[in-house]
């Protein structure tokens, strides 16, 4: 069967407009861009009109067209040959291989021997239909997501506090009424630049930005205060931030008993954390400290945290003592005020609420919940036996890979570079009897799979993305897939068929909106009252968006929170050390994040050649005293070891840092991936990573100044 024979509708597909407005197909800002077609380029530029970016955009987004016209798209299945290349197939043998295998595989080792692994950058509508595909066609309980490595800490500890998981509970445009924020972990100078416009105006208004970094980011040279704490004492810091409002009185006692409870055990807790052990543990001094809970402590104030703190082994008790802070001044749900988290992801608000996790059913249901499993199984026209049980969060899936699980679906995520300890996880993807990867470039996974499903991408074809805000976007088609590819939508729908499956024969993006809308009713995430063709005139429309609140919510909290009695739950925490703390072999901390010019794993960024030619390769960075004392110049290249490998950087020697903390970004694979570096151990709660922090060491001895040369110091 040639791609043409598929149930696509060419007219769904094709471009209507020379300029069409759509979203960037990267981070969770979602700005609105315009895409136009000259000359055979795609030009991207900011939208004045849409409300959350005002036309700006950040150097990824501007250059996005490119991917959209890049000659190493793959264009046809490839199938892994025995010499280790890959053959052109056609589709329908590709699919009826795939389907064949997945079967064989079930009858050997069982249902739960084949397993999918979806992503923030799919729409709703893709990590809906995935999730279903893998409990009725596939019938695992194995699925899970990379969101598990990037908001999963952030949206437990949500869950926990205010029985809901909306990353931000206000819209942006809050934040200039603010009269102080605190940005804890996060790096949005880089990270969604186009939101260091608000910070611009809470500044012009008066108001304070605070940051919390064990870096001096450029996000941190835009603040009033920057505390440059110890890497992973987050915890530490914001319970003896609480104490001192204890003690200096400024906890709000009238909204605690209003509007929470469990307070008590918290005060008893942060009782402990008197400043002279904080300051040990952060290297944050008293009076600054008394200084910023003083600020917090009066006005309208917000919170937000990145992935800082929060991709750390105690990610979530972490945030929970965040909320702590915030709940006790009584900040949450008053105006311009509260707690949100940062959503990373192009879609990272909406893929984790339609049951791609491996506990969840749509609408952000549990599917451990007997009520929640009969109401699926209704829409879906099951019985609610069928639908499999909880399955195994990523990191404990990804350890299993060629033990009890067989074969892996990926969609939408580079796992070989972006997990930590990726050494161990590309020999466990290389372990598995087959690994089947639905993307439109190659990248260090798609290397290792035995078949790749190529796919349209973002302005090929539309759907639905929920940015930061917990505003649902519509993604349009700008530009003309090229021949051979296919939606993932479609590749679901046929493999299903295959697997013998029925009820995933779709009308297209649209009509899977509407099976997840009618999923969503009367749950957390409710989107039941959002019509897919309103969403543009609306500039997107905040969930939940029901009966009783057609036009969405911007903003929570304002009665009441989520839980069944309406109030928020306080959470008493202990700080304690990461999974791996520096120690006289690996002396220095090391922790990871990103560069403004590139995305996630680079798989796309790399290919894009104004981003390649600003950041071509890694860098280390380092204190110049550590790197002094290491006798390493500027050109230098390192080699840093940790307990799980080794790896080789070019280094950036920059005050920037501490001196006792190196940061790189992971945005590369192959010998600087830093990934090969980082610990898997994992918060008890999210099962997040721990990405932000391990032990290393970089011995005088193994210094090099051209690659290859050792040099002793
Ligand atoms: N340019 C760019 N933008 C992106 C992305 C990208 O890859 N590139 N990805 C998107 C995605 S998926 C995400 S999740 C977001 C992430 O957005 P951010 O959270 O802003 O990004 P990171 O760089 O991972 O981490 C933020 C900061 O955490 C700091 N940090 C490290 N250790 C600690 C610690 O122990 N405590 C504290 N408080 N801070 C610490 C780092 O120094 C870093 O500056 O960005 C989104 N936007
Ligand atoms: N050390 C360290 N590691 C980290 C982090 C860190 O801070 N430090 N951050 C973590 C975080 S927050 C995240 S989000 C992950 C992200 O890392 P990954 O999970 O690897 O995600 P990406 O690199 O964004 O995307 C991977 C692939 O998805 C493809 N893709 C995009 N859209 C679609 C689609 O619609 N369909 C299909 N089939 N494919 C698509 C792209 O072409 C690309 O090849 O990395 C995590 N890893
Ligand atoms: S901030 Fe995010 S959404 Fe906006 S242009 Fe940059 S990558 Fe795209
Ligand atoms: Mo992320």
């Amino acid at each position: 069967m040639k791609h043409a024979t598929l149930p696509i509708s060419p007219t769904q597909f094709a471009p209507s407009k020379a300029v069409t407005r759509t979203h960037c197909p990267f981070c969770a800002f979602q700005c609105g861009i315009t895409i136009e077609s000259r000359d055979g380029a795609y030009l991207v530029a900011g939208d004045p009109t849409f409300p959350v970016n005002n036309g700006q955009l950040c150097i990824k987004g501007f250059n996005a067209g490119e991917l959209l016209t890049r000659r190493d798209r793959i264009t046809s299945p490839l199938k892994r040959t025995s010499n280790g290349g890959f053959e052109s197939i056609l589709w329908e043998t590709a699919l009826n291989e795939i389907a064949a295998r997945w079967t064989s595989i079930r009858e050997r080792h069982g249902a739960n021997a084949n397993a999918c692994y979806g992503s923030g950058s799919l729409t709703n509508e893709k990590a809906y239909l995935l999730g279903k595909f893998a409990r009725l066609a596939l019938r695992t309980a194995n699925i899970d997501y990379n969101g598990r490595y990037c908001m999963s800490s952030a949206a437990a500890a949500q869950n926990k506090a205010f029985g809901i998981d909306r990353g931000m509970p206000f819209p942006i445009a809050d934040l200039p009424g603010a009269s102080a924020v605190l940005l804890w972990g996060s790096n949005l100078a880089d990270t969604l630049p186009p939101a260091m416009q608000y910070f611009d105006a809470l500044r012009s208004a008066g108001g304070k930005l605070i940051v919390v970094d064990p870096r001096k980011t450029d996000t941190a040279r835009a603040a009033a205060i920057h505390l440059q704490l110890t890497p992973g004492s987050d915890l530490a810091l914001a319970n003896g931030l609480l104490h001192l409002a204890v003690e200096e009185q400024l906890v709000d006692l009238d909204y605690i008993v209003r509007r929470t409870s469990g307070f008590d055990a918290v005060r008893a807790t942060v009782s402990q954390y008197v400043p002279a052990i904080v300051e040990r543990i952060t290297g944050i001094a008293e009076p600054m400290m008394r200084k910023v809970v003083r600020l917090m402590a009066d006005g309208r104030t917000m919170l937000l945290s990145g992935r800082g703190p929060e991709q750390q082994s105690k990610g979530v008790d972490s945030v929970l003592a965040m909320i702590n802070l915030m709940l006790a001044l009584g900040k949450c749900g008053m105006p311009n005020s509260g707690y949100g988290t940062l959503t990373g992801q192009g879609n990272g608000q909406g893929g984790r609420e339609h049951g791609q996790k491996c506990d969840q059913l749509p609408g952000y249901r549990s599917i451990e919940n007997e009520l929640h499993r009969r109401e699926i199984a209704a829409i879906w026209q099951v019985d609610a036996a069928q639908i499999p049980r909880k399955g195994l969060p990523t990191v404990q899936l990804l350890n299993a890979l060629g033990s009890e699980v067989k074969s892996l679906l990926v969609m939408g995520s580079n796992l070989a570079v972006a997990s930590a300890d990726s050494t161990n996880v590309t020999e466990k993807l290389k372990s598995l009897e087959m690994l089947v990867v639905c993307d439109s470039f190659m990248n260090e996974t798609a290397a290792l799979a035995d078949y790749i499903l190529p796919t349209m991408q973002w302005a090929e074809e539309e759907g639905t993305l929920t940015n930061f805000e917990g505003r649902v976007l519509r993604r349009r088609v700008a530009a003309a897939a090229p021949p051979g590819v296919l939606s993932d939508l479609t590749i679901l729908g046929e493999l299903a068929k295959r697997l013998g499956a029925s009820g995933f024969d779709f009308d297209g993006p649209a009509d899977v909106f509407n099976e997840l809308r009618r999923c969503t009713a009367g749950a957390i995430a409710d989107y039941s009252s959002i019509d897919y063709l309103s969403i543009d005139d609306a500039n997107g429309i905040p969930w939940p968006c029901n009966v009783d609140a057609p036009k969405g919510t911007p903003r929570m909290f304002l009665e009441r929170f989520a839980h069944p009695d309406g109030k928020a739950l306080f959470h008493a925490v202990e700080h304690r050390d990461a999974g791996e703390m520096p120690d006289e072999e690996y002396p220095l901390y090391f922790t990871t994040g990103r560069l403004k010019q590139h995305y996630n794993s680079g798989a796309q960024t790399r290919r894009i050649s104004a981003l390649e030619k600003a950041q071509p390769i890694p860098r280390l960075q380092i204190h110049p005293r550590l790197a002094q004392r290491l006798d390493l110049s500027i050109d230098a290249r390192v080699i840093v070891q940790s307990r799980r490998g080794e790896v080789e950087f070019a280094v950036e020697v920059t005050s920037d840092m501490r001196e006792d903390t190196v940061f790189a970004p992971f945005h590369w694979g192959g010998k600087s991936a830093a990934n090969t570096l980082t610990n898997p151990s994992t918060d008890p709660t999210s099962d997040m990573p721990e990405f932000k922090l391990c032990a290393v060491r970089m011995k005088p001895d193994i210094i090099m100044n051209e690659p290859g040369v050792a040099k002793h110091a």
